[in-house]
């Protein structure tokens, strides 16, 4: 398909409203996505026409929804490029993929035995796995980052032994948009026999991720970031591993047979999924990712790259403006400061004039820590922003920085 950002842009109905009186300039895409009418058809058409519960009805509402929910599957597993649509888990998203790693490894893990998490991480690639720590007495260790915001790989490579079990890395850092060099720390930490997660969360809108090429033990992303719904994202699991691991929470849909003596659990990937899942969801998920397909992961990824050209270009003219992350290798958010002003009241001016960005710690702590920051103002890309959207978040940073020094 040709990019075509009008016609891009008309797919999304929320970006023509107004906050506050003026165009909204949505920047916070690395938050979350906004929705495409494709996939806000999607969710109508299923509940207008065929609502109904999976897996169990012979009805067929039932039956409809059941195969639309399996074809969804299908198309996250070809979006991924994974073997077998076996080894896709549908879950609430990347915080809930992680938690049933983290605690499928309970019973496989010792005390003394080492985890690696990096210092780029979202908190939700680091409580997890604290609380694994605290139940099996492993530890955890940290690959440090130098000042341009990127993972120091040697040190990395000193951190592996072979108490090393399991290493956790995010393929895009949320707070700093650095593209991490997963496929190095994925054949290191083989190399010592340790697993791998990647959190996809910020990497799964933006570029093509292929989980066999990268011969990834898992990986994981959110829907809501990928131009779907909120409450659905994905788990993508070698299958040796995901028989390995036993189930997360029980219940109906995940088992085989169940006598109060013994229960014996379903195949996959129903045996992680208890319960009714989150159907609509689900469907609207697939229905997301053929929007991707159609405008094209690579189209989007070079589009996006012009946008963060320009943007940090146009930022840096600004006197007093510092921004945090500046490896060459980064998707399209930007985070920065204004000299001796509070980010907060950028964001709050910002928003007066009807931009969207995000202001705080963007749930990644130590990454503020390092820099010894309170927050950033971030601005995060997406491919339906526009050139002139970036001239207005100039402008409107400009006016902060004059009404606030
Ligand atoms: N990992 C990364 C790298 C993230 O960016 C996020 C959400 C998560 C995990 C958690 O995803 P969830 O869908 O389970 O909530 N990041 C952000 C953000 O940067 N601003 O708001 C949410």
């Amino acid at each position: 398909m040709q990019f075509n950002i009008e016609n891009i842009r008309k797919d999304f109905p929320i970006l023509s409203r107004k906050v506050n009186g003026k165009p909204l300039v949505y920047l916070d895409n690395a938050a979350t996505s906004q929705t495409p009418q494709q996939v806000i058809d999607c969710i109508v058409e299923y509940y207008s026409s065929y609502n109904a519960n999976i897996h169990r009805g012979v009805h067929t509402l039932s039956q409809e929804a059941t195969d639309k929910y399996e074809q969804a599957r299908k198309k996250i597993q070809q979006f991924f490029n994974a073997k077998s649509s076996r080894e896709i888990i549908l879950t609430s998203g990347t915080t809930h993929s992680i938690n049933l790693v983290a605690n499928g490894f309970t019973s496989l893990l010792k005390k003394g035995d080492e985890i690696i998490v990096s210092s780029l991480e979202h908190h939700s690639n680091i409580v997890p796995w604290q609380m694994l720590c605290e139940r099996t007495g492993a530890v955890l260790k940290v690959i440090p980052m130098n000042l341009e915001g990127e993972l120091i790989e040697f040190e990395f490579n000193n951190l592996l032994s072979e108490k090393t079990k399991l290493v956790f890395v995010n393929h895009v850092s949320n707070a700093l948009g650095t593209i991490n060099h997963i496929e190095h720390i994925i054949k290191k930490a083989h190399q010592v026999g340790a697993a791998v997660l990647i959190d996809g969360a910020q990497a799964a809108p933006h570029l093509t991720v292929d989980v066999q090429a990268l011969d990834v033990d898992f990986y994981v992303a959110s829907a809501h970031k990928m131009c779907g719904p909120t409450g659905i994202g994905m788990l993508y699991g070698k299958e040796a591993w995901l028989n390995l691991l036993p189930p997360y929470q029980g219940g109906g849909e995940m088992i085989s047979e169940v006598t109060f003596e013994k229960t014996t659990y379903a195949d996959l990937p129903f045996k992680f999924e208890a319960g009714t899942p989150n159907i609509c969801g689900g469907i609207a998920f697939g229905a997301a990712i053929d929007y991707l397909n159609l405008i094209g992961l690579e189209n989007i990824a070079s589009y996006e790259h012009e946008l963060l050209t320009h943007a940090t270009k146009k930022l840096l003219e600004i006197d007093g403006l510092k921004i945090y992350g500046t490896s060459k290798n980064k998707t399209s958010v930007i985070s920065f400061n204004l000299e001796g002003i509070h980010p907060y009241d950028v964001g709050t001016i910002l928003d007066k004039l009807g931009i969207a960005v995000r202001t705080g710690h963007h749930c990644a702590q130590p990454v503020m820590d390092f820099f010894q920051i309170p927050g950033t103002v971030r601005a995060s890309f997406a491919f339906y922003n526009t050139k002139e959207e970036i001239d207005t978040l100039i402008e409107g940073v400009k006016k902060a920085k004059l009404m606030l020094s």
